[in-house]
């Protein structure tokens, strides 16, 4: 394994510039945490934005700021400019990405020139670190702000390993498909190994909108794209459990846990902490807080709510907007129901140092943490961090939002609907109620949970996981066919006499088009395989699943043999179309009204009666419809196929029933017995394909087109590597 690199948006350290002097001040969050010790040991670097604008750093103090980051902190900048981050930061992420995955479309913008800042951006990451890391390294690609990295990254480095962890909701595909830009953004995060969500509820959302919009299945998380695949999973993050746990004995905490009792005395305390943003549910929290002091008055002057808000993003307006209605309910509520001893909401719009954090969480009775959606949300995992549970006596109770991600693990937590205000201002009485026993009881287990999976558990298994997916790869997959392997293979080409060619064409020659009708070869195809046919010592044999009449349209005036319909047909060069063999057809008399009843059940299905073959396509239907569909249409089928000879082949959203003997190989093996040939290359990229490879002599060329498993020995990338790698073969290029 090489060396890790980590990318974020935003650097785990700040830079100031005043004058000549640079100062960098290192963040203590918990990602910089959990990742640090790894990318530091593994010898790499962290690469992000170090909080200044670039627009008026001259060269000298630009070299300046890259010592200082590489050398102090092993981090190297990506310079941002003001229109950078207006546009790509404040722009993209944070009026489009940020609201959309959150579910707040009134906040979301569509707007084209913020669309192609985020590109550009993007590639000026992928610039940036593109000149520091290798095709051997690790990259772990962190957050929304950079989803069309991955892919940029592995169009420069193809065998690098490139994890990607999204850190906010991914939503569902009615929502995800609002994006105009859906397609590249999904594209662009499969150039990953490896993507992480926090739950598996957005695992199932993206690989919902990837089946729906990119058409790619997945099997156990796994999506195939092509010529690629991609592993998805939930890999929930977790806190520096120790450094929350051990902070309650601070004496900076405990100075600071003085001064709250000095103010508060035996009041009881509900806190509240989060950045000032819509999604947390701040304005709804009020209004439940409000609902409460209503409904149990008992509670006047006995219970007071801490809610800190920590400024953020208020260049974005629907952020600016939030401050004043806070301010406003804030106001009204203090003033219907504060006394001159007693403010019921003490309210803090600013960043509270951590010992104060520590102060707050350990001090309070009761953590109200309802945003309306939170990829994870950590504060509330912070909360159940620092509760003394070692002594007796209350130790407090957590009331979770059910639409944070955290939920998911902190199931003993009483839980709320954020937007049932009634419901929340009656948990808040229960929670304030609840014996110290239940509390405990409740505490515990959540916090045993916290201590196993903490942020570098977290890490680690992210890393791990990717790991094993690169020696899977390597294990599994057939080898790449360049360098000495390739110069071994041109040298046995020259020294040949008599070699055989085995070319499949769709996905091979000529890149899938979402049409097959605009299949139709070009040029360039046309002179390789003119090349091929033109040396008297080469036969070549286009294999293909289509008909006879559209390979003799296309392929009929070179000297080649043909296989049509994925073997039921074939052809010797210059000689006429036979039958693999005798095939008899009255089968599809039968299977073709049940068939035709599924494709009559599926908006989108299609029913196409080939020479010998009935196909079910299903690629346009809705994929959980031809899902059920399929398998109901399977079972129906296997009990009749078995007592014909038929097969059930599933392909790519089709399945096609045809004579079991017919395949690639039974055909193929007509052309590989005519001859003692002494070079026999074959290229295929997909399932039936597989059974041409597996019936060539030991010491052919069997190459897979894309790095996914197969029986092939070797591969190649995908159709321009094939391309390429025939002109070379056959000295079209140099
Ligand atoms: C995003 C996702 C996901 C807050 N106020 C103060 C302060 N904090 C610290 C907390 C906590 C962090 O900030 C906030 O993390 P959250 O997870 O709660 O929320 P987001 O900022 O929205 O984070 C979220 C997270 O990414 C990680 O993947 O959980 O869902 O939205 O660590 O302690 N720290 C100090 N003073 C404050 O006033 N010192």
């Amino acid at each position: 394994m090489g060396r890790l690199f980590i990318i974020s948006n935003r650097l785990p350290v700040t830079l100031s510039v005043e004058g000549d002097k640079i100062s960098a001040t290192a963040s203590s969050g918990g990602l910089a945490t959990g990742l640090s010790s790894f990318y530091k040991d593994a010898g790499g670097l962290w690469f992000g934005w170090p909080g200044i604008s670039f627009d008026d750093v001259d060269a000298e103090t630009g070299r300046k700021i890259e010592e200082l980051l590489i050398n102090e902190h092993q981090c190297g900048a990506v310079k941002l400019t003001e229109e950078d981050l207006e546009n790509y930061y404040y722009g993209f992420s944070n009026k489009t990405i940020w609201p959309l995955s959150h579910y707040f479309t009134n906040h979301t913008v569509f707007d084209n020139d913020l669309w192609k800042a985020y590109k550009r951006v993007n590639q000026k990451f992928c610039d940036t670190v593109v000149e520091e890391i290798g095709d051997d390294d690790v990259i772990w690609v962190n957050d929304y702000q950079l989803m069309l990295l991955p892919n940029m990254l592995r169009q420069k480095l193809p065998h690098a390993s490139i994890g990607y962890f999204h850190h906010i909701p991914f939503p569902s595909f009615e929502l995800f498909r609002l994006m105009p830009w859906r397609r590249e953004i999904l594209q662009g995060l499969l150039g990953a190994d490896l993507i992480g969500f926090h739950t598996y509820d957005y695992v199932r959302h993206f690989l919902s909108s990837v089946r729906r919009i990119l058409g790619y299945e997945n099997i156990l998380g796994t999506v195939s794209s092509g010529y690629r695949t991609t592993k998805v999973d939930a890999f929930p993050m977790g806190i520096d459990y120790e450094k929350f746990h051990k902070a309650t004995k601070m004496p900076e905490v405990k100075h600071e846990l003085d001064k709250i009792w000095q103010q508060v005395g035996d009041r009881k305390i509900v806190v509240s902490i989060d950045r000032q943003d819509y999604t947390k549910g701040i304005k709804d929290r009020l209004e439940a807080f409000h609902i409460f002091l209503h409904r149990y008055p008992e509670y006047k002057e006995k219970v007071s709510l801490i809610m800190v808000t920590v400024p953020s993003r208020s260049q974005v307006p629907s952020y600016a907007d939030l401050k004043s209605e806070i301010d406003e309910l804030v106001g009204k509520i203090n003033g219907e129901h504060g006394t001159l001893g007693w403010m019921p909401i003490w309210y803090h719009f600013r960043s509270v140092p951590f010992p104060m954090l520590i102060a707050l969480y350990s001090f309070a009775d009761i953590a109200l943490v309802t945003p309306l959606r939170d990829g994870m949300n950590l504060v509330a995992k912070e909360f159940i961090a620092t509760r003394p549970t070692e002594r007796d006596g209350d130790v407090g109770v957590l009331i979770i939002s059910e639409m944070a991600g955290a939920e998911k693990e902190l199931g003993e937590a009483v839980i709320v609907n954020p937007f049932d205000h009634d419901s929340v201002a009656d948990s808040i009485a229960r929670a304030l109620r609840m014996p110290a026993e239940e509390q405990r009881r409740r505490i515990i287990p959540m916090q045993e949970r916290l201590k196993r999976y903490d942020i570098t558990k977290w890490a680690g298994d992210f890393l791990q996981t990717l790991e094993d997916i690169k020696s899977q790869q390597n294990r599994l997959y057939s080898k790449k066919l360049s360098g000495r392997l390739r110069q071994d293979m041109f040298e046995r080409y020259g020294k040949s006499s008599k070699r055989l060619f085995l070319l499949d064409y769709d996905g091979s020659l000529k890149h899938l088009e979402d049409n097959p009708m605009q299949a139709t070869p070009d040029d360039e195809v046309l002179e390789i395989l003119s090349a091929i046919t033109s040396d008297e010592k080469n036969e070549l044999v286009i294999v293909s699943g289509r008909d006879r009449a559209t390979l003799d349209e296309w392929f009929g005036n070179l000297q080649a043999g043909m296989i049509a319909n994925h073997g039921a047909w074939l052809k010797h060069k210059g000689q006429e179309w036979e039958m693999l063999e005798p095939l008899d057809n009255e089968w599809m008399k039968n299977l073709r009204p049940i068939m035709q009843l599924y494709v009559d059940r599926t908006p989108g299905a299609e029913l196409e009666e080939k020479e010998f073959s009935l196909v079910f396509h299903y690629r346009r239907a809705v994929p959980e419809m031809a899902h059920v569909r399929v398998s109901e249409l399977k079972d129906d089928l296997r009990t009749m196929t078995t007592s014909l000879n038929l097969g059930i082949l599933e392909g790519s959203k089709v399945i096609e029933i045809k004579n079991t003997n017919i395949n690639k190989g039974n055909s193929g093996l007509r052309f590989i017995n005519k001859a003692e040939w002494d070079f026999v290359m074959a290229v295929g990229d997909d399932w039936t394909d597989e059974d041409m490879f597996t019936v060539l002599p030991g010491n052919s060329y069997s190459i897979k087109v894309g790095l996914v498993p197969s029986t092939a020995k070797y591969h190649l990338n995908d159709v321009d590597a094939v391309r390429d790698f025939l002109k070379n073969l056959l000295g079209l290029k140099s």
